[in-house]
């Protein structure tokens, strides 16, 4: 498996603690408004609980995506090179990257992820699906150029990143990524990328805090994680989950709330929240038309084609890398 030279990818302390999530915990627990990136939401626990997310009725963005994927499949042929070796950015869904290599009869399926074990169960999954596939699993951190296997060197790529993962990351970052995106794929390559629309509040918000209380456990996990990894000892019966619209960013931000004042330390440090004092935990920026293109632009991918689901909520877009700037 090729591992990216000299960059260990989790770095651990000689107690087996995070030493990247405790650097994020802490700081972010020292700021003004409280904040934790949402990568951290993903443990073992968090993935579960995610995939638990995109069964719930209200989360309709998995089911939006799928349908995209079951129905348009003979218009992504027309569109992309045959042969060409699918790159997917984080290791894939059972059900969604299957839905496009059958559509699109790729030559290789070279997934990335940070995590190895994630990886290798995902790149077995695949290599069952389709015999004859070559799969070249690459335990990367995809938010850097990633040197891709030397096999795929002369194979035209196709960039895969679904689910809106992009939504997670203010502009800044999703431009920083679609740049690297570009890099690591190279000249000519194609990206196929899905963004959530824009839409009534009311749909957005109960997507993002279910009935069931899915996501309300998904996102206190991520407290009950600083208690476990971190020697935390935050009151988690005393958080509460908001999912809020925020208009000015088109976003839904999930934060932890204090349902009344409290004192709690993490790994030897003391912080306190007043009532009402909130943990911002995750983002997840919604688009439309225009600023889906924009971003895709901003990051040098040039848009060629959009999809939408039979209910309009979610957009799939194929776009190229765009060619080095002439003129104006
Ligand atoms: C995994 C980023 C697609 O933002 O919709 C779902 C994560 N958070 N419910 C999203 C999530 C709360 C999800 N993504």
């Amino acid at each position: 498996m090729a591992e990216q030279e000299g960059i260990a990818l989790v770095d651990l302390d000689e107690n087996g603690v995070d030493r990247a999530f405790r650097a994020d915990v802490l700081d972010g627990l020292a700021a003004r408004q409280k904040a934790i990136p949402a990568r951290w939401l993903y443990d073992d626990v968090g993935s579960d609980l995610f995939e638990d997310i995109t069964q719930i009725p209200e989360y309709y963005p998995t089911r939006a995506e799928t349908e995209i994927l079951t129905d348009r499949g003979k218009e992504f042929a027309t569109k992309i090179a045959p042969g060409c070796a699918v790159v997917e950015f984080g290791s894939g869904s059972s059900v969604k990257t299957p839905l496009l290599l059958k559509a699109i009869a790729p030559g290789a399926y070279v997934p990335l992820d940070i995590s190895g074990d994630f990886l290798r169960e995902a790149a077995q999954d695949l290599a069952a699906k389709f015999p004859g596939l070559p799969v070249y699993p690459v335990e990367a951190d995809f938010m850097r150029t990633v040197d891709l296997p030397a096999e795929v060197a002369a194979t035209p790529k196709l960039g895969f990143f679904p689910g809106s993962t992009i939504g997670n990351m203010v502009p800044r970052t999703a431009v920083d990524l679609l740049r690297s995106m570009r890099e690591t794929l190279g000249e000519g390559a194609q990206l196929l990328i899905g963004m959530d629309l824009v839409k009534g509040r009311d749909i957005l918000e109960a997507a993002y805090d279910d009935a069931a209380g899915v996501t309300a456990e998904f996102n206190l996990n991520l407290a009950r994680r600083i208690n476990r990894e971190l020697d935390g000892d935050i009151p988690t019966e005393k958080l509460r989950h908001i999912a809020r619209w925020n208009d000015d960013f088109a976003r839904i931000e999930m934060h932890l709330e204090a349902n009344e004042a409290i004192a709690f330390s993490v790994a030897g440090q003391e912080f306190s929240m007043r009532s009402g004092e909130t943990i911002h935990t995750e983002n997840s920026h919604k688009f439309t038309r225009r600023s889906s293109k924009l971003l895709l632009e901003a990051g040098g991918w040039t848009p060629q084609k959009r999809w939408l689901d039979s209910g309009k909520r979610f957009s799939l877009l194929l776009a190229e890398a765009t060619e080095p700037r002439k003129a104006p």
